[in-house]
């Protein structure tokens, strides 16, 4: 569409060189940023350079209470927003480990993620519309997107649930806008096409500006995208009149009212109507190539970078206000100089700041160290570990622990009180950095799931059989009744409430905007979920199926699983990922692949409830809780019988702690989900072969058997079976690792541990497809009876 740069209020002279000063200062930063990476003060270093007046133009949108998910480019985004400071961004580069200096991550993340604080030091939500948020950008590529969605999903439901209106601190009346940032060569994901999509189906307020350069590191869009154009490849995507779909709008990147013209004109349909649009940003340069890996002369022809330094944005603003008489080459000079200075300082002060606990660290350690180097037989050794770290002008941590080891180690078998100093030292400093780059995994405010206290259910004699569905629907609607925040979403969730009925009546009851079905993209289920859960929304994503999880497990695990990780505690993303799995029929219906989440998804809690009550109990425990979690119902559960509890909307299941089903003396069985059904059927007929198992469902896998039932167990038993529907390896591996090793299991076993799994491949179709894929009962009776005839051939003879 053609644009008329006319219509632009373009802003005030002063405005206008405030800008270009920041866009020289960002200049500088990556020129400056560079240097220290190649000079070994930072590790590896990924600017914004050549994106600076576009970002700048794009600022100029924001207003607070607004959303940013965004990628590595927007240093200048970030700065004009007042979401960054050049310290911060040097603090970042340089890995500082406090969030009071490096407030995006804790120096968790590599430099350029960005992120806003939405947390106080406890936990608490601060006001969200009292400052502009960005969420926290992740590396992979075009997975800003799917959080993108939900961002943009939360306004719309804040807009049009009224019963939202009282939640002032996370919305205000849903005018709040998504911007969204992408690189070009990133739009060739397929979460790019799915989002869009959605978003266009949606109709939500989301502004996505795509940063074209015309690279992907090397490979130019003639190999990412038909017609090198992706405002022309999303062409059939643009509305029309009385249609829903997206608004496309294209500027070039270095032509500041061109860029301010597109970006009004977006923010206004997004903020006012709810409409999506892609602003496509073209003609965008790379002056220092993509990162401190490489270098850009490799790939790109002379034209082309003969053409990228002529197209420079920021010559080219500064052609423009020498054009405009804006100011004169005198003032520009004098602004270009300011620049630089500031950035130097801002440097400097970083650097100092980052070194600074580890220098008093340093010194601490010599003054101890220093203390024994006389009293000892290793003087020469000594002296070397303390003249070594002395002189390391800049020391990492890992050096002063490194140091300290050594004098420790050396010192094996002198006694002395200044090693015992020494050593106490080291372990409170270790315990410190540690923590610098692994605590918050999971909340750690006053709400986190593991403080939720296990409520059991009670029943009364009257208490009434119904299916296992309809347990949950209680619970549902309990939920839905009670907590306007909290919302059900996925495919076939609303008018049919889900394939399995509990959410049955829920849409009816309670509206679309609290029950809502959505198509079949599972990557824009769970970043819906994100989205709206970081905005104080409290969403349940159904993901239909487990074995359909695959299509969100990397959404899961480099966004959801590692949210407040990456921000060191600043954001917190309590999405319930709800699906169904383990036995039903067939190679996609009856999925079991727990170990394969285990792995993926360290940070999320995992349950995985043998029926729908204990389900019920962990739905309570977490819409109680601040922490994310996926609940694995069991596909095979919804139609048996269960007697609804007297205090069905107080129980809750604890995280943590397995339960005895069945008590015995001979052997542990440790298993979880359909199984459990299955081993106390098998343990009935044991019984007739002299077997007393003891069968413990650990309830939730992550985290696993925290009250150490298992190896409580094993000192009765001396012998287990960790009993699987996963592959072999999968999370029967997790399993005996956690109780064997972890716990120490290992002293109590009189016989070698057994693990019985699913086969090696997926389940096959079908009742015969079922009985020799998983684990039966005539196999399981087998190797528990071998494992009876290793420990005792005596009292159980071969048969
Ligand atoms: C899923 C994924 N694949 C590959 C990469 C490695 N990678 C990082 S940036 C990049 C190129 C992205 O290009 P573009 O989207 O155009 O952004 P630009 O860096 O040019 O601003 C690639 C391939 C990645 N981070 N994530
Ligand atoms: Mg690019």
């Amino acid at each position: 569409m053609s644009l008329n740069p006319n219509k632009t209020i373009i802003s005030p002279k002063e405005k206008i060189l405030e800008d270009y000063l920041l866009a020289v200062q960002s200049r500088e930063i990556s020129l400056l940023g560079r240097k220290e990476v190649f000079m070994g003060k930072a590790k590896f270093g990924i600017f914004g350079d050549g994106k600076e007046v576009a970002q700048i133009v794009f600022s100029k949108m924001f207003k607070k209470g607004d959303w940013r998910s965004g990628y590595y480019r927007d240093q200048t985004l970030m700065m004009a927003l007042g979401l960054l400071t050049p310290e911060q961004f040097f603090a970042q580069l340089y890995a500082h480990a406090d969030v009071q200096y490096e407030p995006s991550s804790g120096g968790r993340m590599m430099n350029s993620h960005y992120g806003t604080r939405s947390l106080d030091l406890s936990g608490q939500w601060k006001n969200l519309t009292t400052q502009i948020n960005s969420s926290s950008d992740i590396s992979p590529t075009a997975s800003q997107m799917p959080r993108l969605l939900g961002l943009g999903f939360a306004s719309k439901l804040f807009r049009n649930n009224k019963s939202l209106d009282d939640f002032t601190h996370f919305s205000n009346n849903g005018d709040e806008v998504a911007f969204g940032t992408i690189g070009n060569a990133s739009t060739s994901e397929g979460h790019f096409f799915e989002i869009m999509n959605a978003a266009g189906i949606l109709q939500i307020p989301m502004v996505l500006a795509v940063w074209d350069d015309g690279y992907g590191i090397s490979v130019p869009n003639s190999l990412h995208t038909i017609k090198e154009s992706i405002s022309k490849v999303m062409k059939g995507f643009q509305r029309e009149k009385d249609t829903n779909g997206i608004e496309i709008l294209v500027a070039r990147g270095w032509n500041y009212p061109e860029m301010s013209a597109a970006f009004e004109k977006a923010t206004s349909l997004a903020r006012e109507n709810h409409v999506p649009c892609l602003v496509h940003i073209t003609e965008l340069t790379q002056p220092q190539g993509h990162s401190t890996s490489g270098s850009h002369e490799r790939y790109k022809s002379q034209d082309r970078l003969h053409w990228e330094r002529e197209f420079d944005c920021n010559l080219k603003m500064r052609e423009w206000i020498l054009a405009e008489k804006i100011a004169d080459e005198a003032q520009l000079s004098e602004i270009e100089k300011e620049a630089k200075i500031a950035v130097k300082n801002a440097r400097n002060t970083a650097s100092a700041n980052y070194s600074q606990e580890i220098k008093s660290d340093q010194k601490q350690a010599l003054a101890l160290i220093g203390k024994m180097i006389n009293a000892s037989q290793h003087k020469i050794e000594l002296t070397n570990i303390y003249n070594d770290l002395k002189e390391n002008t800049s020391p990492l941590k890992s050096d002063i622990v490194k140091a300290c080891t050594s004098i420790i180690r050396a010192l094996a078998k002198y006694e002395d009180v200044n090693k015992e100093d020494l050593k106490n030292w080291l372990a409170t400093k270790k315990d410190k950095y540690y923590k610098d780059y692994s605590s918050h995994l999971t909340s750690e405010s006053k709400d986190c799931a593991l403080n939720i206290k296990g409520v059991e259910p009670i029943y009364d004699n009257e208490a009434q059989w119904v299916d296992g569905r309809k347990i949950l629907n209680l619970c549902f609607d309990h939920h839905l009744s009670n907590n306007p925040l909290v919302i059900a979403l996925g495919e076939d969730v609303g008018k049919i409430g889900d394939v399995n009925q509990g959410f049955a009546g829920m849409q009816e009851k309670y509206g679309d905007l609290r029950v809502i079905d959505t198509g079949i993209r599972e990557s824009a289920i769970i970043g819906k979920g994100i989205g709206a859960a970081l905005r104080g929304l409290r969403p349940i994503a159904e993901i239909q199926y487990l074995d359909y999880l695959l299509y969100s497990i990397q959404i899961l695990s480099d966004d959801l699983a590692t949210t407040h990780h990456r921000t060191k505690g600043g954001q917190k993303a309590p999405l319930i990922i709800r699906t169904r799995g383990h036995r039903l029929e067939g190679m996609w219906h009856s999925g079991s692949p727990m170990g394969m989440i285990l792995n993926a998804v360290r940070g999320i809690h995992v349950a995985v409830p043998r029926n729908m009550t204990q389900a019920v109990g962990f739905y309570n425990t977490f819409l109680a809780s601040d922490d994310p979690a996926i609940i694995v119902e069991t596909l095979n559960g919804y139609r048996l019988k269960e007697k609804i509890p007297d205090n069905l909307f107080e129980i809750k299941t604890p995280l943590g702690i397995p339960e005895i089903l069945q008590e015995g003396k001979d052997l542990t069985v440790v298993t979880y989900g359909s199984m459990c059904r299955i081993i106390l059927e098998v343990a009935v007929e044991l019984t007739e072969l002299g077997i007393f198992i003891e069968v413990i469902d650990v309830q939730s896998l992550l985290p696993f058997d925290l009250a150490k039932t298992i190896v409580k167990s094993l000192q009765k038993t001396n012998a287990v079976l960790f009993l699987d529907e996963d592959v072999p390896g999968g999370a029967s591996a997790f399993m005996m690792q956690q109780v064997l090793e972890r716990d120490e299991g290992y002293q109590w076993l009189d016989v070698s541990p057994k693990t019985l799994t699913a086969k090696n491949h997926r389940p096959t179709y079908g009742s015969d497809g079922d009985y020799f894929s998983k684990p039966n009962a005539e196999e399981i009776t087998e190797v528990v009876y071998k494992i009876m005839n290793d420990k005792d051939p005596n009292k159980y003879p071969d048969l």
